[in-house]
């Protein structure tokens, strides 16, 4: 078993340890938020066949990623993004600028979900057939819609958000 080593962003900071597999998969946005920002945190990566083994010791509630701050676990990639986004300053000036950070985020959210689904189909002629409709319909639509948030929030004159990445920025 891996030593769980903690390491602290600073003498003073909050101790960081993110678990997850080892893949990008839903903790990569986590990954580069503490990366971007230059705050240390432990990148504890399980490898998938001990995951069984560990799973009541490092995931509660059997899923990853978790992040521990101080020891303390937040499960959910969502909560544990936006809690980094808040804490680390990728979370937009003010409560309209995080809304409209959400409403980005959401919509890569939909756009995800539906690949998700077309992921666990396993008959190929179901899956093949869905592979269409999304490249021809779901993803062009929702990349649009993705097109026309962020040059929304481009020309927003009280859009403080060009000095510091939005945390969506990380999902793109
Ligand atoms: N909504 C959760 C989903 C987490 C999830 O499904 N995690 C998968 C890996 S991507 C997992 O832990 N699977 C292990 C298992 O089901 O045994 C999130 O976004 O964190």
């Amino acid at each position: 078993m891996h030593s769980l080593r903690l390491i602290s962003s600073s003498s003073t900071g909050p101790i960081y340890r993110l678990i997850y597999f080892n893949l990008k998969g839903r903790a990569e946005t986590s990954r580069m938020m503490f990366k971007v920002a230059g705050v240390e945190f432990e990148d504890f990566r399980i490898d998938q066949k001990r995951w069984q083994n560990l799973t009541p010791v490092v995931a509660p509630q059997g899923i990853l990623p978790v992040l521990e701050v101080n020891g303390k676990k937040l499960p959910q990639s969502g909560a544990i993004n936006r809690y980094i986004a808040r804490e680390l300053g990728f979370y937009g000036c003010n409560n309209w600028e995080a809304s409209r950070i959400d409403a980005v985020v959401e919509t890569i959210g939909d756009c995800l979900h539906d690949l998700d689904i077309w992921w666990m189909i396993r008959d190929l002629d179901v899956r093949n057939k869905l592979q269409k409709h999304h490249e021809g319909k779901l993803i062009p639509k929702a990349l649009a819609r993705l097109d026309q948030l962020l040059e929304e929030n481009m020309k927003a004159e009280d859009f403080l958000w060009v000095t510091r990445f939005p945390w969506q920025t990380f999902m793109l």
